[in-house]
């Protein structure tokens, strides 16, 4: 499936109907009165976040949003009907920025959740409302209200529990498909996985769900590789599994080289639990594995998990770390970032 991240959206929403002025005009009836009916309102731009989509790919087709107008309002007291709402539909995940791509307006992270991004045009009122003892025949309606329109983009942040980093080539994608029932591509070449992949890990019968992002290299803050912007995916995990392939050069540096380019990102994600894990432990001899272990543990200042995830040795113990982290962070229900407290 196509993948897209970041998306930029025209919307306008509806504009109002017209008020009518009309007289009643009937036989034998003098001074009818007014009766021009009111306008209706325009329709609202909404966006919500819908179950079973987690890409922003079709905003590359469509990238324009109308409401219907209202419709003007007629004689005889008839009212104009209301436009109809467009629904700008996002997977969970979506953060919606204005044009600038810096002011957060709303922050969809849950499935139903909706927002107004742009209100419809109240109707103008016809010539029947403005009727009074001083004025039994106004002559005047008001206009109907123009609709808003704006230009908005859409950046979506996966949901995830959990999210694999590490440098490329480290066994990621191997892993991910070993605990769940993604099918990433491998294979032994840097940047394999192109964009982000979620599986749903079973571990003990509960689920959590995990996100493998492409390899960060040394400079990825820079745009070096596929650079830094994949990160954003795995920001709202509550825990990282920093993936370490022991058949490299050191694993001690290739471990500071992801740390590094974590804290170069910022937004949090240095000071993420993190379980640090030492992978391809079936293709070293049994030297190699303690010298790269204990490069490791120097370099993480803990002792790492030692897994292979082509074998799956330690990967089931993998996989119960990170659910416990996920638990705990569970337990203390932490606030949903609202959705940004904004109305048009
Ligand atoms: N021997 C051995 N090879 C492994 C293991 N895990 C992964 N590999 C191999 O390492 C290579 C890279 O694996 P990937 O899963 O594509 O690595 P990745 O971290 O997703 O790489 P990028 O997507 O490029 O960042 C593949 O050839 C895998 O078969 C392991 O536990 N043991
Ligand atoms: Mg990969």
């Amino acid at each position: 499936m196509k993948f897209l991240d970041e998306a930029k959206v025209y919307i306008r929403s509806g504009d109002g109907g017209n008020g009518c002025v009309s007289f009643r005009r009937e036989k034998f009836i003098e001074f009818g009165g007014p009766n021009g009916g009111d306008g209706g309102k325009g329709g609202d731009v909404v966006a919500q976040a819908v179950d079973g989509l987690n890409t922003l790919i079709d905003y590359r087709y469509q990238q324009h949003f109308k409401a219907k107008n209202g419709r003007a309002g007629m004689g005889k007291d008839r009212h104009g009907a209301s436009g109809d709402d467009i629904v700008v539909k996002v997977p969970a995940g979506t953060q919606i920025y204005e044009e600038d791509g810096e002011t957060l307006l709303a922050d969809l992270t849950d499935v139903g959740q909706r927002v107004v991004l742009a209100r419809g045009g109240n109707g103008g009122f016809g010539n029947a409302h403005f009727k009074s003892s001083t004025n039994r025949a106004p002559r005047h309606a008001n206009p109907g209200q123009p609709g808003e329109e704006r230009t908005i983009r859409l950046r979506l942040k996966l949901i995830a529990d959990a999210g694999i980093v590490g440098l490329p080539n480290a066994g990621k994608s191997t892993l991910l498909a070993a605990v769940s029932a993604a099918k990433p591509k491998i294979a032994d070449y840097p940047f394999t996985t192109l964009h982000p992949q979620l599986g749903v890990v079973d571990s003990d019968g509960r689920e959590y769900v995990l996100a493998d992002i492409p390899g960060l290299i040394e400079g990825a803050h820079e745009g070096a590789g596929l650079g830094d912007r994949f990160l954003g995916h795995v920001e709202r995990c509550r825990v990282l599994l920093h993936l370490v392939d022991g058949t490299g050069e050191h694993a001690g540096e290739a471990y500071k080289t992801v740390r590094a380019e974590l804290d170069a990102y910022g937004e949090g994600l240095a000071d993420k639990p993190e379980i640090v894990a030492l992978n391809k432990a079936d293709a070293l001899t049994p030297e190699q594995l303690k010298q790269q272990t204990a490069r490791l543990k120097r370099a993480a200042k803990r002792t790492p998990l030692v897994i292979s995830a082509a074998t799956g040795a330690g990967v089931r113990e993998a996989m119960r770390a990170l659910q416990r982290v996920i638990d705990e962070a569970r337990g203390d229900a932490q606030p949903r970032a609202a959705a940004a407290g904004w109305h048009p």
